[in-house]
């Protein structure tokens, strides 16, 4: 197999961070004594009671339990704001471009300390407090930094919704962590189309008792209900609080959010983040991963919703005193050169997207990047799945012109920020390969039984240790935590995702060797999907794969059995499609349906996916051992109706 190796570009080594040898003599450090190390990084964020013990972890399986600085205590949102607004109160934090091109905003951190403040004032007016649950379910506007930098310095745990999930989706997020407050807005714009986020939240609240006040920010103007007693105009009860709110001192260990994410089985887990580590480990991922330099304008193209949105939008440049971009719209509106002309207009320097957006851009042809100019650019990045080399090259030619390293950054929300990466001026490139380990960070990669590989080898990743940014436990469950990640391969923490490591060390992820599929970036579990289906009445059974998408990355394809009597048609399939995207959202909606009179199961009853899997990536030929089917005349049906992938 021919490989291409992009060497460190000169240009960028001589201002980066790190070389290559310093980054080798860096993680040796970092790995040999990470106390001493992570002690020192620390340093990075200002404490009000400095900590005397760095680390305190344990991934053994009868005792998981992760913590770090643990007596240490600080504030985020005073580390955030408060110590930027100081010092440079002047320059832009945060740079809001809106859907519609003629709409931007630039908020300065002094701004941002006052915004940030009022909405902390107004949160405290609604008897929120310290370790209170918080929902956000906000477009991308500057108020959902705000509201969750409000959050953080009252000492409440906000949990943002993705605001493309369903009301259903809401209502579950919200009764999980028992949230006394929503803050949602009139409508969310994305693309010219507007979202009703005030209606599903009503819709949602009728299924979530705990509700007790839902703030909503006036974004479009567009008529909505407001309840009584329950619902505020945020415009409305800031002009009635101080834009003076002191910032409460916490506990490195305290919580500072939830964020929902999909796992194999069962309901989206409430991944829990606190407050020392997480900071300290996004500021410092920041600086290093995108070699942030002060005043360059940094844009991350996520939504807040997701953890990428959390770390590299709000919490890891904010800390840094970076000026980070906030961009309400889509890559495609008013049309595909959108993001080229906002790298134009504001100067942007680094720019980190996702392998989907990329793959869509290149599909809408280089006239629209060529036609602008983009010298501003000096860093790419991309996160979510993995990148197909055609993708990295485009991006690398076209999109940088031959001139800016791209890092490809593989993380997770549990890990709460990047763990293998390359850095801008330490590591050569290869196109599709996460490269090498961030600083202080163990990955090993074990087969089956848990045996570690050595060398060149394919199979399992895993770290072997913790590292300041990790996930303490599920929220409210800790037992589903230790059974996740630390049951497979006891001592180790197990990431869900397959791995290659090549003869020079660098990693190549292949993705989830699990039940979770990879949408657009999104991860989503088949059991959720299948859950949906199956609450449809006229659905008896239902199985969920992933299959290859040239767009997506992953497609859903969706076997569906029917209740007797219920007749396939075409009508059916579209209103199942309908279904789900009502049920969960729309970036769930399957895009094959399959009406299957019977699922292929072993003689136990369990449905066997690795036969359905092959089936939808049309490679049926080689099923694999059939023989414990219970009944193999199944898999003759479901190959001669498979749905035409095209
Ligand atoms: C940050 C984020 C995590 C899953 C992860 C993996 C996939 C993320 C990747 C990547 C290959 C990369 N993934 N980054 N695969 N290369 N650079 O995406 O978090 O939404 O929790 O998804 O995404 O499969 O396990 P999250």
């Amino acid at each position: 197999m021919s490989e291409s190796i992009i060497p460190v570009s000169e240009a960028v080594a001589k201002t980066a961070l790190v070389d290559e040898a310093g980054y080798e003599e860096m993680y040796r450090k970092s790995v040999q004594d990470p106390v001493a190390f992570w002690g020192e990084q620390a340093k990075r964020i200002e404490w009000i009671k400095p900590f005397s013990k760095v680390k305190n972890t344990s991934f053994d399986p009868h005792n998981v339990s992760i913590k770090w600085f643990e007596d240490g205590t600080l504030n985020v949102c005073y580390n955030c704001v408060d110590r930027h607004a100081e010092t440079k109160g002047d320059q832009p934090a945060i740079i809001w471009e809106g859907d519609d091109p003629s709409e931007s905003l630039t908020i300065t951190y002094r701004e941002l300390k006052d915004h940030v403040s009022r909405f902390a004032n107004v949160l405290k007016a609604h008897g929120v407090g310290r370790g209170d649950r918080v929902t956000i379910y906000l477009p991308m506007i500057p108020e959902a930094a705000y509201a969750m930098l409000a959050c953080a310095r009252i000492g409440a745990i906000h949990s943002v919704v993705f605001a493309g999930f369903s009301p259903d989706s809401l209502a579950g997020r919200v009764q999980d962590c028992d949230s006394k407050l929503i803050i949602t807005a009139d409508e969310g714009l994305r693309g010219g189309r507007t979202i009703p986020l005030k209606a599903n939240t009503d819709a949602a609240c009728e299924k979530s008792p705990s509700v007790e006040t839902v703030v909503v920010v006036r974004r479009t103007g567009g008529d909505v209900d407001m309840k009584d007693g329950r619902d505020v105009w945020y415009h409305e009860v800031a002009e009635n609080v101080s834009s003076s709110c002191p910032p409460v001192e916490m506990n490195a260990e305290d919580p500072l959010f939830i964020l929902y994410t999909s796992g194999s089985t069962g309901s989206p887990k409430g991944v829990l983040h606190t407050s020392g580590g997480y900071l300290v480990y996004t500021s410092m991922t920041h600086q290093y991963v995108f070699d942030y330099k002060s005043g360059e304008i940094y844009w991350c193209t996520a939504d807040v919703g997701w953890v990428t949105g959390h770390s590299y939008i709000v919490y890891g440049p904010l800390a840094n005193g970076a000026t980070t971009l906030m961009f309400e719209g889509v890559p495609t509106y008013p049309d595909a050169s959108r993001h080229w002309q906002v790298i134009d207009k504001h100067d942007v320097a680094i720019y980190y997207t996702a392998p989907t957006a990329i793959r869509a851009l290149m599909g809408a042809g280089d006239d629209h990047v060529t036609k602008t100019d983009r010298s501003s650019l000096r860093i790419l990045g991309t996160v979510g799945e993995p990148i197909n080399a055609a993708a990295w090259q485009w991006y690398y030619d076209v999109v940088g012109d031959g001139r800016c390293p791209i890092v490809d950054t593989w993380w997770q929300t549990e890990t709460g920020g990047i763990l293998i990466t390359p850095l801008p001026g330490a590591t050569a490139l290869k196109p599709g390969s996460a490269t090498k380990p961030f600083f202080g960070v163990q990955p090993a990669v074990v087969d089956a039984n848990g045996n570690y590989l050595e060398g060149a080898t394919e199979g399992n990743l895993v770290i072997t240790d913790s590292w300041p940014g990790q996930m303490r436990t599920v929220y409210g469950d800790h037992d589903r935590f230790v059974q996740t990640y630390f049951s497979a391969y006891p001592g180790n923490y197990f990431s869900g995702d397959g791995c290659r490591r090549d003869e020079d060390g660098y990693y190549w992820i292949t993705g989830r060797v699990d039940d979770v599929i990879n949408v657009s970036g999104h991860r989503m579990g088949t059991a959720e999907i299948e859950s949906a289906l199956v609450a449809h009445s006229k659905v008896a059974e239902a199985a969920v794969v992933g299959y290859p998408h040239d767009l997506k990355g992953q497609g859903i394809y969706a076997y569906v059995t029917l209740m007797g009597g219920e007749e396939p048609t075409e009508e059916l399939r579209k209103e199942l499609v309908q279904w789900v995207r009502r049920e969960i959202g729309p970036i769930a909606s399957p895009d094959l349906i399959q009406f299957a009179p019977g699922l292929p199961k072993t003689r136990s009853g369990k449905i066997m996916r690795r036969i359905l899997r092959k089936i939808a990536e049309d490679s049926f030929e080689n099923l694999g051992d059939t023989s414990t089917l219970a009944d193999p005349s199944v898999v003759d049906n479901l190959v001669e109706h498979r749905m035409n992938r095209a």
